[in-house]
């Protein structure tokens, strides 16, 4: 197995000391366990924050690095201050809620976003810094959104993985984040990014279109020219240990004397963190109105209610536990009897046996969160059932109702439709518990936490493994190119121009050349021993009005026009164009359907825009319209590519490999033959040349290319530096 690091919030580990000396344990969290497995067989390290350690003295904080390093931890430290800003005040005050649908508790003063950058940040250089050629990364959650792309800049050939254990919420309510752009494309630096379920990663994919205009297929997009993969890996629990502490002597001890406590008395459950998000009032009230309701069921019911505090720093959680604790009295003052009492509600954390012998001991457990990422406590619920028995009210806003489909599901805002599931939960007969609680543990058994480990891990390998589908283009020592440049003569140099002798930008008028290029390209064509050619897709007016007077050779429409220094332009002779004619309407006629989509005709080819149509629409006209082309084409010798908000149709074969045929070679040939590109059209140069070509990439991205250079400027620099060969008189 390759090296694997693993990057969360939190180490899984817990810190406590003890008479001076400080002591480290394993926390028992879902995904400590799910992860301890892939830890422990990889021989990488897994980095977080141990918590808060502000009380430790330096030695005690010396001894903890020593304890964590024994395990293969990397402590990220933070100061009191990082955790209000990034953790509570922006992870936990505005991103939770957010995805959550909660818009509501975010509060008007949020705070925390330049903490979150800066945090972000320092894990991305911790990272760099134990990162290792053919690791394995793999970050988690919502509290590190913007490392994948922060270590992407630093690493761009990593593996990078990403897993969001929380939903990712509909593009409408996400675009109100202040910092969505951001956010978006932070996690676009990963090669795989993970989701509970398919809703989440669909919302994610039309938030990438419709803010960042960026269209999907339904399981990767490209983005800055590689691939990033998407799925959707269902989080499961050590369901094989869950059962084996759930038959153990001692829990099944407890269950019969939790049972025999009140006999006759049926018990429904519930297990969360005391969340606003984990519908805890409303189950309240549920409970509730089955009292009113069914007055036969008093003193014959209670629901052991058990929530763990968490994030009391942080505002938003105040207001729960003052409801809660409203209702609980509200209720149990209400409907108690002298033997029972309806709602027994613990406020804090249970150790595992103890849960998993709340878990046996139930009739029916209520899982009524209005939303949730996934939901563990169904998961562990079911997997402690070793008598195959108890009834499982799951919300359907639980990502896990996607799989366990056997459950009673409710919506929890309909507390009526709730109180009717309990009633039925309550009066279920043995035998259909029974077949459910099978169907569930199959479920449950099957996708369990080290599946889930596992199948992220091999399609992050494999989005790896898919990313270069060439070579991966070796740094470029441009001392070493520029030399070679400067001594090769005769030196042909073949030109891509946008993003490569300049920025790209926003409208295409906005690139026309500057000053500085300009006299770069005249002094290279003045010289004798260099052949220049610029090889662009634009259409030939525009090249030739910014470049026509130079002494430079130009392609327009990738290599279908040509213009020789002094010419005229022509067009590449045998490249047919009768099926323009027949393909037009088709085109004209999805451009008149979408509000916004025109017809552009090229020389070559036709194409077929749409980046000022609404943008989920104009994708979805685009895919129609390429399914309907790739009908009509009848098996003419054409391809239908789809580019950025653009569908082009055109001959097979037209591409910047046509303008080889226009270059003249010198009777012992070229020196050196260097071709520079940008993007994947330029792919096409760089595979037709001879393999003594020197290839350039500028930007990252996989290449075929042999070299890549950082940016335009790069580029502009490189030829330069062989231009002053000639001022030195070589
Ligand atoms: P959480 O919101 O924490 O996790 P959940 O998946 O239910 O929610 O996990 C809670 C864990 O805490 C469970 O393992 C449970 O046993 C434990 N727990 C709860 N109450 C407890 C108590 N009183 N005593 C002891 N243990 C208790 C986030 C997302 C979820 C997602 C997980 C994993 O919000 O949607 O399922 O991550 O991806």
């Amino acid at each position: 197995m390759d090296r694997l690091i693993l990057v969360s919030n939190r180490l899984p580990v817990s810190i406590k000391v003890n008479e001076g000396r400080v002591v480290v344990s394993p926390s028992a969290g879902g995904v400590a366990t799910g992860l301890r497995g892939p830890h422990e067989r990889s021989t990488g390290v897994w980095i977080g924050w141990p918590g808060d350690v502000s009380q430790l003295s330096s030695r005690q904080k010396f001894s903890l690095e020593r304890e964590l390093a024994a395990r293969r931890l990397v402590p990220l430290f933070q100061t009191r201050e990082d955790t209000t800003q990034f953790y509570d005040g922006f992870s936990n005050g505005v991103i939770w809620p957010l995805f959550h649908y909660r818009l509501d508790r975010i509060p008007l003063d949020a705070i925390g976003w330049q903490a979150y950058k800066h945090v972000n940040q320092r894990y991305a250089d911790l990272i760099a810094r134990h990162y290792r050629p053919g690791d394995l990364v793999w970050i988690h959650d919502y509290q590190l959104m913007l490392v994948p792309e922060m270590l992407r800049a630093r690493l761009p050939d990593a593996r990078i993985g990403f897993f969001l254990h929380i939903p990712f919420p509909a593009a409408d309510i996400f675009r109100t984040l202040p910092w969505r752009d951001e956010i978006l494309q932070g996690l676009l630096g990963a090669d795989l990014i993970g989701f509970h379920a398919f809703p989440y990663l669909s919302h994610f994919s039309r938030a990438v279109l419709w803010i960042l205009g960026i269209e999907h297929e339904v399981d990767r997009m490209r983005y800055k020219n590689r691939q990033v993969r998407l799925g959707v890996f269902p989080m499961g629990v050590d369901a094989a240990a869950i059962a084996t502490m759930a038959e153990r002597p001692e829990v099944v001890t407890e269950v019969d004397s939790i049972r025999g406590q009140y006999p006759g008395c049926r018990m429904l459950l519930g297990v969360d963190r005391l969340d606003y998000t984990k519908g805890l009032s409303r189950r309240l009230v549920a409970v509730e109105r089955l009292l009113r309701k069914d007055a036969t069921l008093r003193g014959h019911i209670r629901l052991l209610q058990i929530a763990v505090p968490s994030r009391v720093e942080v505002k938003a959680y105040a207001g729960v536990t003052r409801e809660v604790d409203r209702l609980v009295g509200q209720i149990n003052g209400a409907y108690s009897t002298l033997q029972v009492q309806p709602v027994h509600y613990l406020y804090r954390s249970v150790d595992p046996a103890q849960l998993a012998a709340f878990y046996r001991a139930t009739d029916v457990m209520l899982v009524t969160p209005l939303r949730d990422g996934m939901n563990l406590v169904a998961k562990e619920f079911v997997a402690a059932r070793t008598d195959e028995d108890g009834v499982l009210v799951l919300s359907e806003f639980a990502g896990a109702a996607a799989e366990l489909g056997e459950a009673l599901l409710v919506n929890p805002y309909d507390i009526d439709r709730t109180v009717q599931v309990m009633a039925r939960a309550l009066e279920m007969p043995i035998e259909e518990r029974r077949a459910r609680m099978r169907a569930l543990r199959t479920r449950v058994f099957e996708g369990d936490v080290h599946r889930w480990a596992r199948s992220f891990l091999s399609a992050l390998e494999a989005a790896g493994a898919e990313r270069l589908p060439y070579a991966p283009a070796p740094q470029a020592s441009p001392a070493a190119l520029a030399d070679r440049l400067r001594e090769a003569r005769p030196l042909l140099l073949l030109l891509d121009y946008d993003g490569t002798l300049v920025p790209l930008a926003s409208t295409p008028e906005a690139a026309a050349p500057d000053r500085d290029l300009l006299d770069l390209l005249t002094a290279l064509g003045n010289d004798r021993g260099v052949h220049v050619h610029i090889v662009s897709g634009r259409d030939p007016v525009s090249l030739e009005r910014w470049l026509g007077w130079l002494p430079v050779r130009l392609h327009a429409e990738h290599g279908f026009w040509f213009h020789d220094i002094d010419g005229v332009w022509t067009p590449h002779s045998d490249v047919p164009t009768e099926w323009k004619a027949r393909l037009r309407p088709i085109l004209e006629e999805f451009a008149r359907r979408t509000p916004g989509a025109w017809v552009e005709e090229k020389s070559v080819s036709l194409v077929w825009h749409y980046r000022l149509a609404d943008r989920e629409f104009g994708s979805l006209q685009s895919r129609e319209l390429r399914a309907h082309l790739a009908h009509s084409l009848n098996a003419a010798p054409l391809e239908v590519v789809a580019g950025h908000q653009v569908v082009e149709v055109r001959p097979v074969g037209v591409n910047k490999s046509l303008v080889l045929s226009h270059v003249e070679t010198p009777e012992d040939g070229f020196g050196l033959v260097v071709a520079i590109g940008d993007d994947l059209t330029d792919e096409d140069l760089f595979a037709a040349l001879p393999e003594d070509a020197v290839t350039v990439r500028v930007g990252t991205g996989s290449t075929r290319a042999g070299v890549h250079v950082a940016d335009y400027a790069a580029v502009r620099r490189l030829l330069q530096y062989s231009l002053e060969a000639v001022g030195h008189g070589r």
